[in-house]
């Protein structure tokens, strides 16, 4: 075994390699970019090199300033993670010429998988059932029209340099073809300098199965297959094996196909053979294709670790040190049922739209594995992939794996950014998926239902209200408490583009009566949690850096507002000092014509019981006073108006 590696990577994969490394008493090397100086991934290595800018360009790309970090620290192998330079087959060259290894795959082996065309007739050779098409030299229009007639429409015309569905067009019928030829090779020439292309018969009703491979460079054993279809727009969302409606004998069959592609082309590591299954007729062994090979460890392998019990990056670490394989297929068996969702940092509602932030609070839940690169105070970078954590759940059968994803997601805590928790709660409550009706269309066919944005209800809003105040915590609600009479307070605070106002009595240490938007709720925090008009609620509330949360399944985020704030702000950038909410006006202290500076006090509000001090955001000279002590005010009303500055 090694005595040290260097990752060439970051984020929860980094991380993910270096605690089995730490497991086999190998020591670890990190490198980071300008980005990641404070990154998890550093914090966790035994030594770090920093190796250039925050582009992956400037860093994580840069194979040779990595080489020479792992020259530099003595380290003998370099573990590629995934992304990156997983599968750049000249990185691996230089790897070998610099005297290091590479915790992965030959550069030949991931060469004849880097091109379909290549891949498809190797898998054809090596006995690997490939979906029925053209996959040959003669990229000529009218012959490529013959070719898809042979085939059958409708059709589906691929880049063989393509990934994630670029260069990709199906076509119905044959007047089409042409056309569709035309703009997935400009596509595929645009995107890979590449426009080859080769024709399939489109399978209907698409299942994405893959199976996970392990070889030594001459034998491969398999480790059963990962149901991935659930899919939107070729990113994977929730991942699970086996895979749903499996039978033995296709299960067999794929796995050998699995193995019989790997022995092809002398694989060395983790592999995954990707397959597409049609899904319209059931699965049947006779009913999966070889779509592509992956010559890396991949993102959602922590769901065969589970069915297996195999640490798949220990294999990966003790066969690039010279083992052979640790275990013979028949060692190797299912228990159980696993699922992995992928947390992301993203707007749903805005479609998908990668987001980013610091994390303020950041919770995962006891009971599942987490895995992760982030810790709370950790941005999301607009640099690098928004995934925050991958959980993965691991239950005797599928329907207790899934319920404990949803139980898992449900105590999963993340403020100081948007992210994708609500829907992935909905895909693990969406009645199809828990039948095990997994296809790739599955997410867009409901994607209304479970891309809506939950908003949170009148007894949330009165826990944020509590939280507001800093009620929610235990002792300062004795403080707060009389015994002649209800303490009454108002809490402002900020609910996505409104500003809420609530009243808060206290009736008793812990007890609360909050009336807000017309409906008043009793709320009691006890020893086991909140009480809501009497009913014990499964909801937590955080307040930190940036503002609040209550977390009740989903995560509602609020502002806290300070109300002078929203006075200053609205001073300074109209000029126009208002009201922030309705009250007495109990003093005046300007007169129009008069020189004031930023910060003077200019006319106190009685409102909500206090005394609110309105002060000048800017430097000016008082246009108008508006209003006089004893004036009662609406919100928003203008008070004093500070001269136009030119
Ligand atoms: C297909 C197909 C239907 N027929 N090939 C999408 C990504 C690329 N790796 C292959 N893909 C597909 N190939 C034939 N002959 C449908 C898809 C496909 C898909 C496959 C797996 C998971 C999600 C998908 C979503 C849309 C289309």
């Amino acid at each position: 075994m090694f005595d040290k590696i260097l990752i060439a990577n970051r984020g929860e994969i980094a991380c993910r390699v270096m605690a089995t490394a730490r497991k086999l008493g190998v020591r670890s090397v990190a490198v980071f970019s300008d980005a990641d100086a404070g990154a998890a991934h550093v914090a966790m290595a035994d030594e770090a090199v920093h190796i250039g800018g925050p582009a992956p360009a400037d860093s994580y790309l840069r194979g040779d300033v990595i080489i020479r970090a792992a020259l530099d620290t003595g380290a003998q192998a370099i573990h590629p993670g995934y992304g990156f330079l997983s599968e750049n087959p000249g990185f691996v060259e230089a790897v070998d010429a610099a005297g290091l290894v590479f915790i992965g795959p030959s550069a030949s082996a991931i060469r004849k998988m880097g091109l379909k065309d290549a891949a498809k007739a190797l898998m054809e050779e090596a006995g690997v059932p490939v979906v029925p098409g053209y996959h040959g030299e003669n990229q000529d229009p009218g012959f490529l029209a013959e070719q898809a007639e042979a085939i059958g429409y409708p059709v589906l015309i691929k880049a063989v340099a393509g990934g994630g569905g670029k260069g990709m067009r199906k076509v119905e019928a044959a007047k089409g073809f042409g056309d569709a030829l035309a703009s997935a090779m400009g596509e595929a020439r645009t995107a890979f300098g590449n426009d080859a292309v080769l024709i399939e018969k489109y399978i209907q009703q698409p299942r994405h199965i893959e199976v996970q491979v392990f070889g030594d460079g001459t034998h491969a054993v398999h480790l059963f297959e990962r149901d991935c279809s659930l899919q939107r727009r070729h990113q994977k969302v929730i991942e699970e094996a086996p895979a749903p409606g499996m039978t033995e004998e296709m299960r067999a069959a794929m796995g050998e196909a699995g193995v019989r592609a790997a022995e092809a082309i002398g694989y060395s590591g983790a592999g995954t053979v990707e397959f597409i299954v049609d899904g319209s007729h059931g699965l049947r062994p006779d009913g999966f294709w070889f779509m592509e090979m992956n010559t890396r460890l991949q993102v959602e392998h922590p769901v065969t670790e589970a069915i297996t019990g195999v640490d798949l990056v220990e294999w990966q670490l003790r066969v690039a040190s010279g083992e052979s394989l640790p275990c013979a297929q028949e060692d190797l068996s299912i228990t159980g049922h696993a699922f992995e969702a992928r947390l992301y940092a993203e707007d749903v509602p805005k479609g998908f739209l990668p987001a980013t932030g610091t994390l303020a609070h950041l919770v995962f839940p006891d009971g599942a594995r987490s895995d992760t690169g982030v810790r709370p105070g950790d941005a999301i970078s607009p640099w690098y992939d928004p995934m925050i954590a991958k959980i993965i759940t691991h239950g005797p059968t599928r329907g207790i794996a899934l319920k404990q994803m949803e139980q898992a997601l449900s105590h999963t805590e993340v403020a100081g950014s948007v992210t994708n928790l609500a829907f992935l709660r909905a895909l693990t409550r969406h009645q199809g998926f828990a039948a095990g009706e997994v296809d790739t269309g599955l997410i867009d066919r409901d994607l209304d239902v479970l891309a809506k944005d939950p908003v949170a209800c009148s007894r949330c809003r009165s826990l944020a209200a509590l939280c507001a105040l800093g009620l929610h915590e235990g002792q300062d609600a004795l403080a707060g408490f009389t015994l002649w009479e209800p303490l009454h307070q108002y809490a402002v605070f900020g609910y996505r583009d409104e500003v809420l106002q609530a009243m808060v009595e206290t009736l008793a240490p812990g007890h609360f009566r909050v009336t807000l938007e017309g409906a008043a709720h009793e709320v009691c925090r006890d020893l086991v949690g909140w009480r809501i008009d009497g009913a014990l609620v499964p909801a937590r509330v955080v307040r930190h850096a940036a503002g609040l949360h209550v977390f009740w399944g989903n995560a509602y985020g609020f502002d806290i507002i300070d109300p002078l704030d929203v006075a200053a702000a609205a001073g300074a950038v109209a000029g126009v000092i208002e009201a922030p909410m309705p009250g007495l006006v109990k003093a005046v202290f300007v007169e129009a014509g008069q020189r004031v500076a930023a910060g003077d006090r200019l006319a106190v509000l009685e409102a909500m019981k206090m005394e609110h001090t309105l002060s000048a955001g800017r430097d000016g000279v008082v246009a108008e006073v508006l209003a006089g002590a004893g004036d009662q005010v609406e919100a928003g009303a203008a008070l004093i108006v500070l001269e136009e500055e030119e």
